[in-house]
């Protein structure tokens, strides 16, 4: 008996889940994405600076995992509850046992999305399950036969099963329409050609073709949010405000913003939780407007010379102002709108800091007085500022003259790449590599390229220096809390 009470809640909580993804898809009105987003909140720092360095981007495959296992037995249990209820005080199983229960998975369905017409996706599958439940199970009364009761249950089966399996498809080839993005050329909102063809030009001749070029295509792009679920903010609903210590509040809409002077930037960004040789390091072209105006405007005036930033997905963080008076409001990215996953429909771009700065989904500026820690800095992690220098090993590539061509990134934020120095055995003699001109802006990678011939087994080690010639430290330490340390080595045989 009991048994069969957890078989129905799994199967209305699946019916109701299924149901839910297939109406909204992949968003915040997809009933999982508010239990996700608690699972994220809920999980300890120590366990997500764990998940971040050691699983690193199939972490998130683990809480959406336990988030709609939640919301299985959520839905479920709430359907099936609301179900037995009705039954108790009905004294008969009916249809308004399963109209209860649908009743129940809509209310709290629209109470954790705030769609109450797309809550409707998962109310009626799992009002459906139970009520034909209550025509399959027999009444204790009657005499129906197991074989018909099984014919019946397999019958109702079939048809959830191609009811959902139905629903499924169709959302993911919406899905799929929606976020068809194409190259990043097709469909450009702001003219970007001349910096692509300055990129394009200085980009060094790799043999090999698995590097990437001097500008990462938007698909290609690292994210890293702390939300699964991206914020789905119209333009005509943002608007950004100044509050806090400053002499004028000011509020700016997407308009206003854009009435801005515009300019278009190269500026990469790097994330503090990646590993040293690891790949959240990227350069877009973005287009937006200096800061510093508007700071100007408002006149902060905080003890603490600092500010927080707050976001459409409750994300914040704090850091000098100072800092922010170089940055910029980036509205587009690569010649198109900013991107959902990168922010749209406004993101700040701070110079050389470490990536978890740059704001995405950007609703607040509060000037401070005193300071007080950002999200990921409750998480113990010190990635506000500027970032580390580093000189990636992303390519070793066996040429067929019997030589080896080693190439890679490298980015030092603001500082600079001077140069980047390889050795061929293991650190105890260097040689500089070639690297990619100059980008205009003062943020920018540059990529590095040697070619060498090599005498059996080795170490290849690869250092940069910066712009102030200080060269990349040795003293090797992981992302957390402040950013990897170390030179990128790679063993290699002929
Ligand atoms: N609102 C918001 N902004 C955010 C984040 C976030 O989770 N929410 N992640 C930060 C981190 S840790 C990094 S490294 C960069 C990544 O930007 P990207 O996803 O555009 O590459 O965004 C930063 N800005
Ligand atoms: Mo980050």
């Amino acid at each position: 008996m009991v048994d069969r009470k957890l078989r129905l809640a799994g199967l209305a909580g699946a019916s109701g889940v299924a149901g839910s993804y297939a109406v909204a898809g992949y968003t915040r009105q997809f009933v999982v994405a508010p239990i996700d987003a608690a699972v994220v909140r809920a999980t300890p720092g120590p366990v997500v600076a764990w998940a971040i360095t050691n699983v690193g981007t199939e972490a998130h495959l683990l809480h959406v995992a336990l988030a709609t296992a939640i919301a299985i037995g959520t839905l479920g249990g709430v359907g099936v509850g609301g179900y037995l209820v009705s039954r108790r005080l009905t004294g008969r199983r009916q249809f308004a046992g399963g109209v209860l229960a649908g009743a129940l998975v809509w209310g709290l369905t629209t109470a954790l999305t705030a769609a109450p017409l797309l809550a409707l996706g998962s109310a009626v599958p799992v009002g459906l399950v139970t009520a034909l439940e209550a025509v399959v199970a027999p009444a204790p009364e009657s005499d129906g036969t197991d074989s018909e009761r099984r014919a019946a249950l397999s019958s109702i089966g079939t048809l959830l099963f191609v009811g959902v399996a139905g629903g499924l498809g169709w959302a993911s080839l919406r899905d799929s329409e929606r976020s068809a993005d194409g190259p990043d050329e097709e469909a450009q909102s702001f003219d970007v050609s001349a910096l692509r063809s300055q990129a394009e030009s200085r980009e060094l001749d790799f043999t090999s073709e698995d590097l990437p070029g001097l500008v990462s295509p938007i698909g290609e792009f690292y994210n890293v949010d702390i939300a699964e679920f991206d914020p789905d903010l119209p333009p005509a609903d943002w608007t950004l405000s100044f509050s806090g210590e400053v002499d004028r509040e000011l509020t700016v809409s997407f308009e206003e913003i854009q009435e801005r002077p515009t300019e278009h930037r190269f500026v990469t960004l790097r994330c503090v939780g990646e590993s040293l040789n690891g790949e959240k390091l990227d350069t877009a072209i973005w287009t937006g407007t200096p800061l510093k105006p508007l700071l100007d405007e408002v006149d902060p005036d905080g003890a603490c010379g600092c500010a927080m930033l707050r976001a459409e997905d409750d994300y914040f963080v704090q850091f000098p102002v100072d800092a922010l008076e170089d940055g910029f409001l980036a509205w587009g990215m690569n010649g198109r709108p900013l991107p959902d996953a990168h922010g749209h429909p406004v993101r700040v771009l701070v110079p050389g800091h470490w990536g978890e700065t740059n704001v995405k989904w950007l609703s607040e500026i509060e000037l401070l007085r005193e300071p007080a820690d950002g999200y990921w800095e409750k998480r113990g992690w010190h990635g506000t500022g500027p970032v580390n220098t580093v000189a990636k090993l992303w390519d070793v590539t066996h040429l067929e003259d019997g030589r080896v061509e080693v190439g890679g990134h490298a980015y030092a934020g603001t500082r600079g790449i001077e140069r980047v120095e390889v050795s061929t055995d293991g650190g105890a003699s260097w040689e500089t590599a070639t690297v990619s001109e100059r980008l205009p802006g003062d943020d920018v990678w540059r990529q590095w390229r040697h070619v060498y011939r090599p005498d059996g087994a080795h170490e290849v080690v690869v250092r940069a220096i910066d712009g102030d010639g200080t060269v990349q430290p040795r003293d090797r330490s992981e992302a957390f809390p402040s950013g990897a340390t170390g030179w990128v080595s790679r063993e290699i045989t002929p």
